[in-house]
């Protein structure tokens, strides 16, 4: 075994549209664009990984195309000829040679693990320690730009099952039009059914005050990143002056970010994501962080497709308090699929696949067809 080598490493961009326009307070998506990685190793043993962001370079620092730049140009020179076997030794090579770039960090490390799965004929979760479950709770986010259109989403979705709590995206809008479609939203569900606000860092910490004690008051959840991500002190304030819980999400990206907020109490909950955090042993990282502050976590998305959602499920259910449960739905969110088998979902939860490594297979005519040329 200890003659394996990485042969070479490969990125492809995969446009998919969405079901429907998906509204956000920086971008509306109308596809997403997927980076996926395949690891090629001398034993003939390939492993996948995905990386995605949310609106090109609106949300995060890294763009699909320039990931795909950068995993040919400088991290693939770099793994190539290495052994596969040490995980954390490529990460620490990468860590010392290129800086940030951690959503593209995150797909080369999931590849890794899914190679390292497949050879040992186990999945990817128990690489991580184990899974303390098999399936997971999904939520479903109403975002269609239009306050009817999300009530009637989120009847259709109670009725059938599929999913029984929800998250709503705002911020485009004045304040008050935003508070009103929430409430509007919260009481067509009713009280029993969890509705989470995700502001996105659209408000300034004045607004935010007003703002969230409005939300407070219709019974919303939990109040998602309302302010500026580098705004950890006042993302503090909030978290000791509300009862609503907060979470950190853009805020909350690499591990170092978990430590300060924590020490600050910047957030009662923490939403991980493995492009956020550089990869999968990161998230049990921040997850460690967290436990020892008395902080909840969530298993965030950046609206992967079924690679990067599969990846995340693995690591997400390796940890024993994933209080707020996930927001896995990427796969849902976009019309067609680039695996063999699509997901499944229902009664408000995911399968997690239980093959060995990631547990799924890319569809290479799917590939082929979703392709950028
Ligand atoms: C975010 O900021 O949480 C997650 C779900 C969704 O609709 O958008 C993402 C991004
Ligand atoms: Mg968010």
């Amino acid at each position: 075994m200890n003659d394996i080598q990485i042969e070479r490493i490969e990125a492809v961009i995969v446009d998919l549209p969405t079901i429907r326009p998906h509204h956000l307070s920086m971008a509306v998506m109308r596809n997403q664009a997927m980076v996926i990685v395949r690891l090629f190793c001398s034993d003939g043993i390939e492993g996948i990984g995905e990386a995605t962001t949310i609106g090109g370079l609106s949300y995060g620092d890294e763009s699909p195309e320039g990931m795909k730049l950068t995993l040919e140009t400088y991290i693939a020179p770099l793994l190539q000829g290495k052994s596969p076997l040490s995980i954390n030794a490529l990460m620490a090579l990468l860590e010392d040679h290129i800086k940030g770039n951690n959503f593209i960090k995150s797909a080369i490390e999931t590849a890794l693990l899914d190679a390292q799965g497949k050879r040992l004929g186990v999945s990817v979760a128990t690489l991580l320690g184990g899974a303390v479950a098999t399936t997971l709770p999904v939520l479903w986010t109403l975002a269609s730009g239009d306050t009817e259109k999300d009530i009637q989403e989120a009847h259709a979705l109670l009725k059938n099952g599929r999913h029984n709590a929800f998250k709503l995206k705002i911020g485009r809008h004045d304040w008050k039009t935003d508070v009103a479609h929430v409430r509007a939203i919260k009481e067509a569900v009713g009280p029993e059914v969890k509705v989470t606000v995700d502001v996105n860092q659209a408000w300034t910490e004045s607004i935010a005050k007003q703002g969230i004690a409005l939300l407070q008051d219709a019974g919303i959840d939990l109040i998602e990143q309302p302010i500026l991500k580098t705004n950890f002190d006042g993302l503090a304030r909030l978290t000791h002056y509300f009862t609503v819980p907060i979470m950190a999400d853009e805020a909350v990206a690499t591990v170092s970010d978990a430590f300060k907020l924590a020490k600050l109490g910047g957030g009662s909950v923490f939403a991980l994501k493995i492009a956020k955090a550089g990869g999968l042993i990161n998230i049990q990282k921040q997850a460690a962080i967290a436990q020892a502050a008395g902080i909840s976590l969530y298993g965030g998305t950046m609206l992967e497709g079924t690679v990067g959602t599969v990846a995340s499920a693995h690591v997400f259910s390796t940890l024993p308090h994933l209080d707020w449960g996930t927001e896995l739905f990427g796969p849902l969110l976009l019309t067609d699929d680039i695996v063999k088998k699509r997901l499944t979902y229902q009664n408000g939860g995911m399968e997690i696949p239980q093959g060995p490594g990631l547990g799924i297979e890319l569809d290479m005519n799917q590939v082929e067809k979703y392709k950028r040329r």
